[in-house]
């Protein structure tokens, strides 16, 4: 690792893909600073930012002079670029693909599964039961095929051990407590998925969920 680089971290801790980078940074100690983009307030949207990630978007790394967003492309890029241990992102090509294979298929079925239970509820207003059911019933089919597929016969998505796919996954299938809704509760396999991520990176987990659980324990208060 080279003394006195430090990456610079945009990021807000109520996005799932930022929390997955802010735990790889926290647990592995990458040297890095944090810069609270708060969605909330639209600072993604200044002009400052956008000229960081036109996009608009968090997450976003700038090492020296390197701008990179995709939470995919900058856990990988740590993981390549940082002395990490292997198994977060591994050298050997058939290892390293069953990490790439997990990912294309997250963008595709965990993330937007997951999002979308929150969006009918969101809002402030009524819930829309249709709509509600239709994305709890996508996220149940995704939710078996992280089981039957991923973890079937081994404890974590790719492997005997965690990776980078399962930091993405976590915070993925985390975020619908804000709202009140615990989705592996009643999914033993997943739940003890859950407990192993949590084990492996430690204090990291409550770190980068501090804020989602502040949000989930203000609802719970307000009931
Ligand atoms: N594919 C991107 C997704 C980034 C993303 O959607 N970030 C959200 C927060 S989770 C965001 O910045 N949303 C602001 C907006 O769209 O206005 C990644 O994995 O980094």
């Amino acid at each position: 690792m080279a003394t006195g680089r430090e990456v610079q971290m945009y990021l807000d801790l109520m996005s799932q893909p930022c929390r997955a980078v802010h735990i790889l940074l926290t647990r592995t100690k990458i040297p890095h600073r944090v810069h609270s983009v708060a969605l909330r307030k639209g600072e993604h949207r200044t002009a400052e930012f956008s000229e960081l990630n036109p996009m608009q978007k968090v997450p976003v790394l700038v090492d020296g002079g390197f701008i990179l967003t995709e939470s995919d492309a900058i856990l990988k890029y740590l993981a390549t670029t940082f002395d990490l241990p292997e198994h977060w992102y591994p050298w050997q090509p058939e290892r390293r693909a069953r990490v790439d294979e997990y990912l294309a298929w997250h963008h595709s079925n965990t993330r937007p599964h997951a999002a979308k239970v929150l969006f009918p509820v969101q809002l402030g207003g009524p819930v829309d039961r249709r709509r509600l059911d239709r994305a709890l019933s996508d996220l149940d089919v995704t939710l078996q095929r992280l089981e039957s597929m991923f973890l079937r016969r081994q404890p974590f998505l790719c492997g005997d051990d965690i990776t980078l796919a399962d930091l993405l996954a976590i915070c993925e299938l985390m975020q619908p407590l804000g709202s009140g809704r615990d989705i592996l509760k009643d999914r033993p396999q997943l739940h003890r998925w859950r407990s192993r991520v949590q084990s492996a990176v430690g204090e990291s987990f409550d770190e980068a969920h501090a804020v989602l659980f502040a949000v989930r324990d203000r609802r719970r208060a307000r009931l």
